[in-house]
């Protein structure tokens, strides 16, 4: 994985879209400049989910933005996903790692100094997400947000090689501080799903973290 495909991470919610189709926000979402797409779909079947993986991957794959099916590591090995994240109580990593082979991009949620010291013996891992930086209603089953100087910790112990994006709570505000603590890139739901233009959205989104890193 390319470290700078972290930069604008959008994760998606169907539940946050304003009745518009997923398809049609990520299709928006690539204009704008989205750097890696994660389908974290948790309410619709598994055939679904399979047919809109086969769907926006087809959209994805000509751009060459990586496609990452959250929990499901059946559903981005039958699509050929570019790779999985997983959170704490999903799959393990090792385990992750073992059944999709060493060309898969896998990141981790990693919510905790503990957890951000684990990484350290997980070989090959791509990214972690440090999870959540500020508390936010699109996920509120999480632990205590970080904060960014929570960030900048997990930041010095992982260590300057380590991919690490930041996801909860972004937004252009504060994206400068997000990156200042460590971070390579942001990750975000409502920002986008519920922007009422997901292609300025993100673009103004891209336009931040570019600024922050320059
Ligand atoms: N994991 C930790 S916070 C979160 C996830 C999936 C949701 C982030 O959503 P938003 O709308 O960008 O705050
Ligand atoms: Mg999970």
């Amino acid at each position: 994985m390319k470290r700078n495909a972290l930069e604008l991470y959008l994760v998606t919610d169907r539940s946050l879209s304003l009745g518009r189709s997923l398809f049609d926000i990520i299709s928006a979402a690539v204009r704008g400049g989205i750097t890696m797409v994660q389908l974290r779909e948790k309410t619709c079947d598994t055939r679904e989910f399979i047919e809109l993986g086969r769907a926006v991957h087809g959209l994805l794959r000509p751009t060459g933005i990586p496609l990452i099916i959250n929990d499901r590591a059946d559903i981005a090995q039958v699509i050929g996903a570019e790779g999985l994240h997983i959170g704490q109580h999903d799959m393990s990593y090792p385990d992750a790692r073992r059944l999709l082979g060493t060309e898969a991009i896998i990141g981790l949620s990693v919510e905790n100094e503990a957890q951000a010291l684990e990484c350290l013996s997980f070989a090959g891992l791509d990214y972690i997400g440090a999870s959540p930086v500020f508390s936010t209603p699109t996920k509120t089953d999480t632990a205590a947000a970080l904060g960014p100087d929570g960030l900048a910790r997990l930041r010095r112990i992982v260590g300057a090689g380590m991919p690490m994006v930041a996801i909860g709570g972004i937004k252009q505000t504060n994206i400068q501080e997000v990156i200042r603590a460590g971070a390579d890139g942001v990750a975000v739901v409502s920002a986008i799903c519920s922007a009422p233009s997901p292609s300025q959205a993100a673009r103004e989104l891209l336009t931040e973290v570019e600024r922050a890193k320059s």
